[in-house]
């Protein structure tokens, strides 16, 4: 029952391969070329960076390593299936029938929705496309979410409210050296998005005032003239102190305010009623320091702000986000040179992954799976009638608290490691544990493939063509360099191939990428991101094409809101923001803030930088960032392993001194996971108006390893004596 496809095939006497790609780590999307040297003993690999209007010919550590994963011999080469409670190899055939039989099995016998989707912004936009088509027409089902909910959720939504539209920049990255004042806020770019840098350098060099917050003084503060080490989650609270002062000190653009956006008078009398005073107390930021921030910003005749998820990654995200963006609406920097706001977006198609389906309230372009008309054209696009298309799910938490109470009894993942990445991991992990059914597509068996019923093995950003959209909102045109290894399938294949075999071959019939991206084209069509301009041959011939792109004669939209905002009305609209501290403070038990981040040689959760010898080499176990006063008072010295421990979980990492870091707060990077997985400790209270977790404030205790052990030993004994 296999379907025949085209396969691409590697020949002997092709030793040399020269592979133009692009990184499939973050958002920036550097553009590279591999070369493959089979001619020795074992093949060589080279990588160039190729100049190009995002990175300008720069690549980071991680780009220049990305190809060791993805020729590691840890791929996956062929289809598993658990058989006597381990993982066996299998052929295509039975991994593609068992699957379909068991999903109809369950949604017969539990309805529909007892099956759920978990998609991720690592796919091209051709696949988290059909991941929300083959959700909504091959398995009928309402849930379905991807790992981007805890990526941009805060920020695209605070975007759509204020805006009228999500697009992470609002302008082009060229536009930052004209910036007179930067405010980086909760985003580290320096180790996120490194071969940015260069372009906040040069704004410096051109008088810019860079003013950083973030709790420690990380390696973008470097650069920073303004240091706001704000307590994790006050963000809000900070930035209420902040337009105070530029209303006090009356460096409010009046005319922009009037002609282009409605609501001020609404957070004009809420700032009456902030003090500065409490302000400073509640975020720890010295009141002269908020007023020096917020001066700059408000007399430079140009700034931008960018976010990202140290602000976003709150049960405020979204409030905090528009805070920002009142800001930015309240100076009237937005719209032209210079000037602008950007949500710093995380994976590699972070931006495109968020606009075509994967997300539980969205169909293509932006649409909304709730709105009449949007339903109406995407079933017409789709050849089926509205009323089959499924209503609105649930957020990614969410369905893991569905799976784990038995409510969905099969799940597919794509693209993700959830048992790593979700807040409250241990939920999680019970949660896979229990679940009847666990497919998981990847290109390695990571924590979450460990604890699957069948895994399927998928091609790597070498292998597989397709369309990505980097941070700018620029559409760009992955190419396949190498044949996939093994048996392994494109996800685009896989989720055809598992529509075939339910029968809805019809709905599924491409024959490669570029098809897809014409169904695609079609689909976003009238949309918000609209792509209906942008086509494969565009995209070789020009160098990506900003969206929104209505027509094949269309240039594309580099800079937003030049004239006016995409709210119908177009205008753009301010939001009184309470200053609130996080749901959980420090207390007697547990007295130290805990937030978390990243660090330059990994990425995410690490399935694939650790395949990477020489990103594996450089940090080889999860670390604790501790200032040296908190260390002595908890008895930590450094290098000593460390219990971290809230409410929720233990986490078990290295002491590092660092008087970067305020000492009321301590830091842990995510890419570990098991005893390593600063998850098990983080909190899993959800933005109202997003979804999106706590992840960034938790309230913990610090202690030496062997302290924890011996508590731990001794509690145990107690309970089993009892
Ligand atoms: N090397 C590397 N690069 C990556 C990734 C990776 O895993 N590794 N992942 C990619 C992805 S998916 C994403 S989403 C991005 C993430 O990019 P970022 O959001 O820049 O990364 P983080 O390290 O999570 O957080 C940024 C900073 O927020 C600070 N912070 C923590 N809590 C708070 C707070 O309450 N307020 C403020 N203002 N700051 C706070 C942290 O100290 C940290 O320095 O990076 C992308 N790039
Ligand atoms: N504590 C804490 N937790 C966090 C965050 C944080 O800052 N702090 N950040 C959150 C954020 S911003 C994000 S984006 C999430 C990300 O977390 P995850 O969604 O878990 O992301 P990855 O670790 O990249 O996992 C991706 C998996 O998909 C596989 N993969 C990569 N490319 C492809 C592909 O093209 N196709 C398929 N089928 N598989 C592929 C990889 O091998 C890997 O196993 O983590 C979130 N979790
Ligand atoms: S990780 Fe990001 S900055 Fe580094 S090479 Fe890849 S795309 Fe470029
Ligand atoms: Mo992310």
């Amino acid at each position: 029952m296999e379907r025949q496809i085209d396969t691409m095939t590697f020949s002997a006497e092709d030793a040399k391969k020269v592979m133009e790609t692009q990184c499939p780590f973050c958002s920036v999307q550097c553009k590279m070329e591999v070369v493959e040297d089979r001619s020795g003993r074992r093949p060589t690999y080279q990588v160039t960076a190729i100049p190009n209007k995002a990175s300008e010919g720069r690549l980071c550590v991680k780009g220049m390593n990305a190809h060791q994963h993805a020729v590691s011999r840890e791929r996956l080469l062929y289809p598993m299936m658990r058989l006597q409670g381990e993982l066996k190899r299998v052929s295509w055939e039975e991994a593609l029938s068992a699957i379909s039989i068991r999903f109809t099995e369950l949604q017969s016998q539990y309805g529909l929705n007892a099956v759920g989707l978990y998609g991720g912004g690592s796919l091209t936009n051709e696949s988290a496309y059909l991941l929300g088509k083959f959700a909504r027409v091959a398995l009928k089902t309402k849930y379905i979410d991807y790992n981007g909910r805890f990526c941009m959720s805060a920020a695209a939504s605070a975007g759509v409210k204020t805006f009228g539209i999500d697009r992470g920049l609002t302008n082009r990255l060229s536009d930052i050296p004209h910036a007179q004042c930067i405010i980086l806020a909760g985003t580290n770019i320096a180790e996120c998005q490194p071969t940015l840098m260069p372009y906040f350098t040069r704004a410096k060099e051109n008088g810019a005032t860079i003013i950083v917050i973030d709790p420690r003084a990380s390696a973008t503060a470097s650069i920073a003239d303004i240091h706001l080490q704000v307590k994790p989650g006050m963000d809000a609270a900070l930035v209420n102190g902040m337009l105070k002062v530029i209303l006090d000190e009356k460096l409010t653009d009046e005319s922009f305010i009037q002609k282009r956006t409605k609501g001020f008078s609404a957070v004009k009398e809420h700032l009456y009623q902030v003090d500065l005073e409490e302000v400073a107390e509640m975020t720890g930021v010295g009141m002269d320091r908020i007023r020096k921030a917020a001066i700059a910003f408000g007399k430079a005749a140009t700034g931008m702000i960018f976010t990202a998820r140290g602000v976003e990654q709150h049960a405020d995200g979204h409030m905090a986000v528009r805070n920002f963006l009142n800001m930015i609406l309240a100076t009237g920097k937005i719209g032209k040179e210079g000037c602008g706001y950007g949500a710093v977006t995380g994976q590699g198609n972070g931006q495109g992954g968020r606009e075509h389906g994967q997300k539980a309230d969205q169909l293509p372009g932006y649409r909304l799976i709730e709105n009449a008309d949007d339903r109406a054209y995407i079933a017409g696009v789709w050849g089926i009638q509205p009323e089959e298309l499924p209503g609105k799910g649930v957020s990614a938490y969410e369905m893991m608290e569905l799976v784990h109470s038995g409510d969905i009894k099969g799940l597919f993942i794509m693209g993700s490691n959830p048992i790593v990445s979700n807040p409250n991991a241990t939920l999680v992990e019970e949660a896979f544990e229990k679940v009847d059914f666990l497919v998981v597509a990847d290109m390695f068996l990571s924590e979450t493939a460990r604890l699957a019923d069948i895994v399927l093995p998928v091609s790597a950003y070498l292998e597989n063509e397709g369309t990505m959209t980097n941070l700018e909102g620029r559409v760009l045109l992955r190419q396949a360099g190498r044949p996939a290894p093994g048996e392994a399938r494109h996800d685009w294949q896989v989720l055809c191939d598992i529509a075939y075999s339910l029968g809805k071959e019809k709905f599924f019939t491409f024959r490669d990428s570029e098809d897809i991206f014409n169904e695609l084209r079609v689909a976003s069509r009238g949309g918000i991101a609209d792509y209906y301009g942008i086509t494969y041959d565009r995209l070789r011939k020009e160098e990506g094409i900003y969206w929104p792109c209505p027509s094949l004669d269309h240039p594309g939209t580099p800079r937003l809101f030049g004239e006016a905002f995409a709210h119908k009305d177009g205008l753009a609209v301010f939001q009184s923001v309470e200053s609130e501290s996080p749901a959980e403070q420090p207390n007697d038990e547990y007295p130290l803030y805990l937030t978390n981040g990243r660090m330059l040689s990994h990425y995410l959760t690490g399935v694939q930088t650790r395949r990477s010898p020489v990103l594996a080499a450089r940090e080889v176990e999860n670390i604790l960032e501790i200032h040296p006063n908190t260390a002595e008072k908890h008895r930590l010295e450094d290098g000593a392993l460390a219990s971290v421990q809230s409410i929720r979980g233990t986490v078990i990492v290295r002491t590092k001194l660092s008087s970067a870091i305020r000492e009321d707060t301590l830091f842990i990077p995510m890419h570990w996971g098991d005893a390593q997985n600063v998850n098990r400790v983080t909190n899993a209270l959800l933005d109202p108006n997003c979804r999106m977790p706590d992840f960034k404030s938790s309230a913990v205790r610090v202690q030496p390893l062997a302290e924890y052990l011996q508590e731990t030993a001794v509690s145990t004994k107690k309970v089993k004596v009892e």
